[in-house]
């Protein structure tokens, strides 16, 4: 199956983990996360294709300082798949934190994708797990919509939103990421790292 001639070359809005625990009062709130809420609602209707995703945590995720005695929130320790930030618990499946703002509008969306279910990896892309490895999904739901070009806003900036735009670019998409739209956690410099990252990529960085 082809995707039909009118359906070439469409664009997707992909927002990632608009969520509470990220906005302010969350567990792990990115500064400024609630203000880019209204403009990316009004952002949807330019699209296509409008996808959604959602960090999706069972409470005993490896990702959780909580999960690893003696460990403080945003330590580093080391995985099967490298290095790995343990996180405050955050996004625990089915709670207030890991539902999306409550002004999002989720009705445009004709995909919502959680990420980060298994409790042994993590999963800051929207394309693959932390493992770099296993896919999400996404890659072939976007192709088999006739999808080439992906527009990223969301949180955070420098993990989930940039792990997914490296990924994008890495898979052939051409990427823009709408940094007015994005807010970051900027934990040890990490902003600026993943902002050289995605400029070298390619990625148009825009706003
Ligand atoms: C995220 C840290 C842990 C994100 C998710 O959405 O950027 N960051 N889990
Ligand atoms: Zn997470």
């Amino acid at each position: 199956m082809h995707p039909p001639q009118s359906a070439l070359s469409q664009s997707a809005l992909i927002v990632i983990d608009v969520q509470n625990d990220f906005c302010p009062g969350g567990a792990l709130a990115v500064a400024g996360g609630d203000q880019i809420v209204a403009p990316v609602n009004a952002l949807m209707g330019a699209f296509e294709c409008v996808v959604l995703t959602q960090d999706w945590h069972p409470a005993d995720h490896a990702s959780f300082a909580a999960n690893h005695p003696g460990a403080a929130p945003f330590s580093l320790t080391e995985m099967p798949y490298g290095p790995q930030v343990l996180w405050p618990s955050h996004c625990v499946q089915g709670t207030d934190g890991a539902a999306f703002h409550p002004d999002l509008r989720t009705d445009p969306a004709q995909m919502i994708l959680r990420k980060g279910t298994q409790p042994q990896i993590d999963s800051y892309s929207a394309f693959f797990e932390n493992d770099h490895s296993t896919p999400t999904g996404l890659e072939g739901y976007l192709r088999s919509r006739g999808v080439s070009a992906l527009t990223l806003v969301g949180l955070a900036t420098d993990y989930c939103v940039a792990f997914s735009a490296l990924d994008a670019a890495r898979l052939g998409f051409a990427v823009t990421v709408r940094m007015d739209l994005c807010r970051a956690i900027d934990l040890d410099g990490s902003l600026e790292a993943m902002v050289g990252r995605m400029t070298a990529a390619g990625i148009a960085l825009q706003g």
